[in-house]
């Protein structure tokens, strides 16, 4: 398309079932937002739209589980999700949500409309049904095995392995999500839309239209989806949480949620143009408007197949201009869980590291899953920081800054004549902004985000080569050119990293002063000025960038993640089953008694066994425990246990165990003493 004139920029709508974590960070909103700045520093109108996704299954299991209605659980965490976004400096110019009234009639007009053009088909078909639950199975509410793939585990809406979407009747050995049970088939009416109608359109809208330019991860699932042959999909549920179905014969039914997620991209629009007194209509409407779905993999079939149909079926609103989706961030290793708590979750990343939102853009930008799935590894959130952030930008930065106010009381020296250096290296700056606008445009932010710091890497390399602290000892005339062109580094920075490092940029903004004076401020400035920050201009203090961050911090970080490894495995772990029974005769031949540890050590070149002397009350006796792991020596002293003292003395390494201290073990495998609890009983006490 030519030069747009205005961008409508939509970023997933996240399930308030739960916090933003570094999955969706990395996936879909911190791109996004580049997007979203870097257009609105070049000048250019844009919204910039997000918005909590309030319907759908999985907010139906969460509240089940925890006990509280579906309303509880998205008021939760829509409020947790907004402001953790607000915090981490995500620029949405509307963040609304599928509940508002606004979206409600919204999504309720968009399927009158298709309703009155007669574009969905109205069939009872069978469904699955939960006998059980007296409801019926669709979407996550069912899982079963993919007929295309085989994943065991897939969804009744599509297959996460695969990517494929779904019916629920597709899968092969259904089951209920809710009770477990194989579901039978019961007749209910629907409607559905038509995609195999689209089928044409869509090949020629995208796998014509936009093999170019089109990521190729992306073009490639949109080409299989459609060479597999598109079907009816239906868009209503038997459900009672989401948008009632607004027409006859719609009763107890509601719209099927990713129906209506993506017109709450629509709806957040108009929220937003009341709110700001503007017309929504060009920014979905007109085609010289640039639509563009910021998502994750698995949103691709409902971004590029079923909304654009919903659109085109529609007949007034505009396609998107492309869909930059990106593949999957895992972490050490892991594929991000929401269940499982193997993630890094935003509020807690803020509480943790306040002020450090930039260096977590910064980690998640540079590794990026753009074409392939990535991972996320504390030690490398260390090294980006400490040998990125620290040595290469703040570095510099605090070099610029701090010999200005030194030399210059922090008024910007005027140059003399410039050397070659300096001249091939104002002309270099110069580049930069095309170079990185390149990049973005292209939706590669990595390699945008790559690109700024080889500028700050120039400005390092710059000061290191032409050292003004020796100089100034020598060529009064030469340093202050030396700083000059540095200053001008610093200032391009400045601009230049804006959309990656929002608050860095603002600090080094305030730094150096350039809210006043005849200073070059905006993205194509960096370019076309001669001078970005004049002789004479007065800059502040400096302030540190970025901080080290030390290997404890990390060891905490990896700690946490350990912990919620060890909760899994406890949680998945199976009951024994109870052994056979037993007669009260065989269980009186047990001699229970409660003793006190007296002495402990540890048994040489055995990592698990503990040598304790124990008070059993009837004698000090040696007991071998297998408790090394969980104890130090020195803990054990002095406790209060319980102890089999009439089993057969047997000699462990040598040692002669004489009785069993009874010990069990917690969710995270540590072995805890199972003690007699009761304050105040003597040794001997016999257990019955
Ligand atoms: N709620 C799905 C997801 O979080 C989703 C996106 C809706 S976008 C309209 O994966
Ligand atoms: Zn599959």
């Amino acid at each position: 398309m030519n030069k747009p004139k205005r961008y409508t920029i939509t970023s997933a709508l996240p399930y308030t079932n739960g916090p933003i974590h570094i999955g969706h960070l990395a996936g879909v909103y911190v791109p996004a937002d580049i997007y979203a700045r870097y257009l609105r520093l070049t000048g250019n109108d844009v919204v910039f739209i997000g918005g909590s996704d309030e319907h759908g299954v999985p907010i139906t299991i969460k509240a089940k589980n925890e006990g509280v209605s579906p309303q509880d659980v998205v008021d939760k965490y829509h409020a947790i999700i907004k402001q953790s976004f607000e915090e981490f400096g995500i620029t949405f110019d509307n963040y609304s949500r599928t509940s508002a009234k606004i979206h409600h009639e919204t999504a309720s007009e968009f399927f009158k409309t298709l309703y009155d053009k007669g574009e969905f088909i109205e069939e009872s078909t069978e469904q699955l049904y939960d006998e059980k639950a007296n409801q019926f199975l669709a979407d996550r509410f069912v899982t079963g095995t993919c007929p295309k793939c085989g994943n065991e585990e897939a969804y009744g809406d599509q297959c996460e392995k695969c990517g494929t979407s779904l019916n629920a009747t597709d899968l092969i050995n259904p089951k209920s999500a809710l009770t477990g049970n194989v579901p039978t088939l019961k007749e209910t009416k629907h409607w559905f839309l038509p995609l195999d109608k689209h089928e044409a359109f869509l090949k020629e809208w995208i796998l014509e239209g936009h093999k170019k330019d089109w990521k190729p991860n992306v073009y490639g699932q949109v080409k299989s989806w459609i060479d597999d042959g598109l079907r009816p999909r239906a868009v209503t549920r038997d459900l009672d949480w989401g948008i009632p179905v607004p027409v006859e014969g719609g009763e107890g039914k509601v719209l099927y949620v990713w129906f209506d997620a993506p017109i709450g991209y629509i709806s957040s629009t108009k929220e937003w143009a009341q709110r700001e007194g503007k017309d929504w209509e060009p920014y979905w409407k007109s085609d010289d408007t640039k639509l563009v779905h910021f998502i994750g993999k698995d949103n691709i079939v409902f971004h590029c197949i079923i909304f654009p149909a919903m659109l085109k079926a529609e007949g007034s609103y505009i396609l998107p201009e492309n869909v930059p989706a990106n593949e999957f961030l895992n972490l050490e290793g892991n594929k991000l869980s929401t269940s499982k708590n193997w993630a890094v979750w935003l509020p807690e990343y803020l509480k943790e590291f306040p002020g450090q939102q930039d260096v977590l853009r910064y980690t998640l930008t540079a590794s990026a899953p753009e074409t392939k799935d990535n991972d996320f590894t504390w030690k490398d959130f260390q090294a980006r920081n400490n040998n990125e952030l620290v040595a290469i930008f703040g570095n510099f930065i605090n070099r610029v800054v701090v010999l200005t106010n030194k030399y210059y009381n922090g008024v910007v020296p005027a140059p003399n004549a410039f050397s070659q250096v300096d001249e091939e290296t104002l002309a270099a700056v110069k580049a930069y902004p095309d170079v990185i606008s390149s990049s973005i445009e292209r939706y590669r932010f990595r390699e945008a985000q790559q690109e700024l710091m080889n500028l700050a890497r120039l400005g390092n390399k710059y000061l290191a080569d032409e050292e003004p602290w020796k100089v100034v000892k020598l060529d009064e005339a030469r340093t202050q050119t030396i700083m000059y062109v540095a200053l001008q580094i610093a200032s391009a920075l400045a601009t230049l990293s804006e959309p990656f490092l929002p608050f860095t940029s603002a600090k080094l903004k305030s730094m150096l002063n350039r809210t006043s004076g005849d200073v070059a401020t905006s993205w194509n400035e960096v370019s076309i000025k001669e001078v970005l920050l004049p002789a004479g201009h007065q800059i502040a203090q400096a302030e540190l960038l970025f901080s080290k961050i030390e290997d404890d911090t990390i060891q905490f970080q990896l700690d946490k993640l350990e912990a919620s490894k060890k909760a899994n495995e406890a949680a998945n772990k199976t009951v024994e089953p109870q052994k056979d029974t037993i007669t009260f005769d065989d269980f009186t031949k047990l001699d229970l008694r409660v003793g006190t540890i007296l002495e402990a050590e540890k048994m040489p070149k055995a990592k698990k066994l503990l040598v304790l002397k124990v008070d059993t009350g009837i004698d000090v006796r040696t007991i071998v425990s297998g408790i090394a792991e969980s104890f130090t020596p020195e803990e054990v002293v002095g406790k209060q246990v319980t102890v089999l003292v009439n089993l057969a003395p047997r000699a462990l390494r040598g040692v002669e165990s004489e009785g069993m201290i009874l010990m069990t073990e917690t969710a995270e495998g540590k072995l805890v003493f199972v003690n007699p609890d009761t304050a105040g009983v003597t040794n001997g006490l016999q257990i019955s």
